[in-house]
């Protein structure tokens, strides 16, 4: 088992107990969760799966998260007629302890189409979130999106990923979340998150 909802503690010192005035790079930080493990297991409102444009399920994250919905999970993903490459749609959760989940295709990594996988990639996770807010979903775990079989480099990924999510949040929907959570499950892709957070919510 994981710790859920894990804490960036390092990156959430507590304030002082005098301080009286909520500061917003505190705020923010605090909404921000990192955990390592199978994201099949969390607790949130919504989690995301890396899917493809079929649909259909695959291996990988989205071959572990339709095992553990069940059937049911297939027969509404075979009504939604796919989905585009860069954007996500939004399903029941089924036999699984979140409440939605959140089918994003991210780009099959191409290094001579860089630019084009990175603002698919950013589009996964921007759809993602505001399919999140627009659904009441005030939690929402993210898998690495493409990091997998779609070899998108993992640090590059993480960069993309954190900086939509830090964005979204700051944004005029941000306050529609409660928390983010970035669930890693291969050391490359902890690793990336572990270089690439603190530089964008660095402690307050
Ligand atoms: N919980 C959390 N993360 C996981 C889990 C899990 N249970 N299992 C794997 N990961 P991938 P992609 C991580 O390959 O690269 C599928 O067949 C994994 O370590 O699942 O976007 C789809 O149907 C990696 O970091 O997805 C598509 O055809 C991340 O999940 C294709 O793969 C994503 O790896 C999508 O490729």
């Amino acid at each position: 088992t994981i710790p859920l909802l894990y804490k960036l503690k390092k990156l959430t010192p507590a304030p002082p107990s005098s301080s009286s005035i909520p500061n917003p790079s505190q705020t923010l930080n605090d909404k921000i969760g990192l955990v390592r493990g199978d994201i099949t297991t969390l607790e949130v409102d919504a989690i995301v799966n890396a899917a493809n444009e079929s649909l259909l399920g695959g291996g990988g994250v989205d071959g572990a998260i339709h095992k553990a919905a069940g059937p049911g999970l297939l027969k509404e993903c075979k009504g939604l007629g796919g989905c585009d490459t860069g954007s996500a749609k939004i399903t029941d959760a089924y036999k699984l302890p979140c409440n939605r989940v959140i089918h994003a295709v991210g780009p099959i990594w191409n290094r001579d189409w860089a630019e084009k996988s990175e603002k698919d990639l950013r589009g996964c996770y921007t759809t993602s979130l505001q399919l999140a807010a627009e659904n009441r979903c005030k939690s929402i775990a993210f898998s690495s999106l493409s990091t997998g079989v779609y070899r998108y480099p993992s640090r590059d990924a993480a960069q993309v990923a954190i900086k939509a999510v830090k964005d979204f949040l700051e944004g005029e929907d941000g306050d529609k979340l409660d928390k983010v959570v970035f669930c890693t499950f291969t050391d490359k892709d902890a690793d990336a998150y572990d270089e690439w957070l603190p530089k964008f919510f660095p402690p307050v």
